[in-house]
């Protein structure tokens, strides 16, 4: 019996991000990536090392593969995919995925990152390609990895920026996953989204240190802000939430929460101006 909602790892990033999902038989995932054993599809298997960075090139295997991509969509009615934009693989395997996802009339959100500045001409080609994962998605959520050195204010070494990033679109993948069973679409209504993530037992404070870290140039006035929690969220502290981002904001966040009762994991959905994105 499969889930409604299959999470799709592509490329080298995406493979990663998945890999922190805790394992639940109710969670559906499968990787694909170039060369690489172990992948549930692995394309090229063993003759190859990755696309380098080409995105035709993981079109192209990706189209070799389209049964078997498709095969793994089918019977699904949500497709989260997320990749690391700027590679190959990654980016040249969601235009396949959004074929099948339409052929098996699965809706598909991508939750996609765009490199550091340094990576000056990955990061150039992927906000090239970033245009047409929002053309071609229901939704999209966009971390830019660039912003995570400089979260909360101190400065990170490159490895644990990627690391903290790899956590955070764990955590919009899930988030996602556990929204795509209840109100979603009514939910996020906006096409593009950027998140903000914070983890304290006191959801009030996650969400004051969290709003003003979005990952990516957001326009917090515009649209409206979702605030999804791990675990229930008391009425007082509801309205405490609601007033803090109002405040700052002039936007009366809806609040998502789940069922747990311990932690709460705040994540932050704000919308971005797509059009903005396009032009
Ligand atoms: N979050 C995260 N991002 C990564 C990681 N490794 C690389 N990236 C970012 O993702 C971009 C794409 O890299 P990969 O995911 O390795 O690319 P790919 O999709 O495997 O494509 P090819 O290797 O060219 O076939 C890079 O430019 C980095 O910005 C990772 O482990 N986690
Ligand atoms: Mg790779």
């Amino acid at each position: 019996m499969v889930g409604r909602t299959l999470i799709i790892g592509s490329g080298g990033a995406g493979k990663n991000t998945v890999s922190r999902i805790p394992d639940d038989p109710k969670v559906s995932v499968i990787t694909i990536n170039t060369g690489q054993h172990g992948s549930t599809i692995s394309m090229a298997d063993g003759s190859v090392d990755g696309c380098r960075g080409d995105r035709d090139l993981g079109w192209a295997l990706a189209y070799d593969y389209k049964d078997e991509i498709c095969k793994e969509i089918s019977g699904h009615s949500n497709i989260i995919v997320t990749a690391g934009l700027g590679g190959g693989t990654g980016s040249g395997t969601i235009p396949v995925i959004e074929e099948c996802a339409r052929e098996s009339n699965a809706r598909m959100i991508s939750v996609v990152s765009i490199p550091m500045p340094f990576e000056t001409l990955r990061r150039e080609t992927a906000l090239k390609q970033m245009k047409e994962v929002i053309r071609i998605s229901d939704r999209t959520i966009l971390f830019d990895i660039g912003k995570m050195p400089s979260r909360g204010g101190g400065s990170l070494p490159i490895s644990k920026a990627i690391s903290l990033a790899d956590e955070m679109m764990k955590e919009a993948v899930v988030r996602i996953h556990d929204m795509l069973e209840g109100p979603f679409f009514s939910t996020l209504s906006e096409k593009v989204y950027t998140i903000a993530y914070r983890q304290s037992n006191d959801p009030v404070k996650a969400v004051m240190s969290a709003k003003d870290e979005c990952l990516f140039d957001a326009d917090p006035r515009y649209g409206k802000i979702i605030v999804t929690s791990d675990s229930e969220i008391s009425r007082a502290d509801a309205e405490n939430i609601s007033r803090t981002i109002g405040d700052t904001t002039g936007i009366i966040p809806e609040i998502v929460t789940g069922k747990g009762t311990e932690d709460h994991r705040i994540m932050l959905f704000i919308p971005i101006s797509y059009r903005s994105l396009l032009s």
